[in-house]
């Protein structure tokens, strides 16, 4: 299995409860490299232009008022396997169906407020991590 990038964020609900800390060091334990780690709040449009997919979807004005409510934490991040383990990590979009031992299960509210992000493929992982991060700014 190759090496690949993947992006995690620390989404605002994470971020306000204190739990940053904690998940970085999850990202430590789980062997991923941080090529590059910084905390931003976004605009709205820039929460509208991460999630440009969703655009349309019921939940997208939520998902974006969320997103750029308050701080969050962007963190690249290598491995092997890395999108796949990541997302291994973090569990299932809502809490509530996360698996125990995953972040989600330990700190999402809801299926919007989940805690953290992963990218859902290797080419998105890409993509991600070049919106938050200069090629310069990496690892
Ligand atoms: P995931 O890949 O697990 O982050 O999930 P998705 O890409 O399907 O969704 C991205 C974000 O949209 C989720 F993290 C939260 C939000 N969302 C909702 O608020 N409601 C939904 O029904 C689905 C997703």
């Amino acid at each position: 299995m190759a090496v690949q990038r993947t992006l995690c964020i620390i989404k605002p609900d994470a971020v306000a409860k204190g739990a940053s800390g904690t998940i970085v060091e999850r990202i430590l334990r789980e062997n991923f490299r941080v090529l590059g780690l910084r905390q931003v709040r976004l605009s709205r449009a820039q929460a509208e232009g991460f999630y440009a997919v969703h655009r349309g979807r019921a939940f997208f004005e939520e998902l974006v008022t969320f997103m750029s409510r308050g701080p969050i934490v962007a963190v690249a991040l290598e491995r092997e396997d890395a999108v796949r383990h990541w997302r291994e990590v973090i569990g299932a979009t809502d809490p509530a169906k996360a698996a125990e031992g995953t972040i989600r299960k330990a700190f999402g509210s809801n299926v919007g407020e989940n805690a953290v992000h992963g990218s859902d493929s290797e080419e998105n992982g890409q993509i991600e991590c070049a919106f938050f991060f200069a090629g310069m700014d990496l690892l």
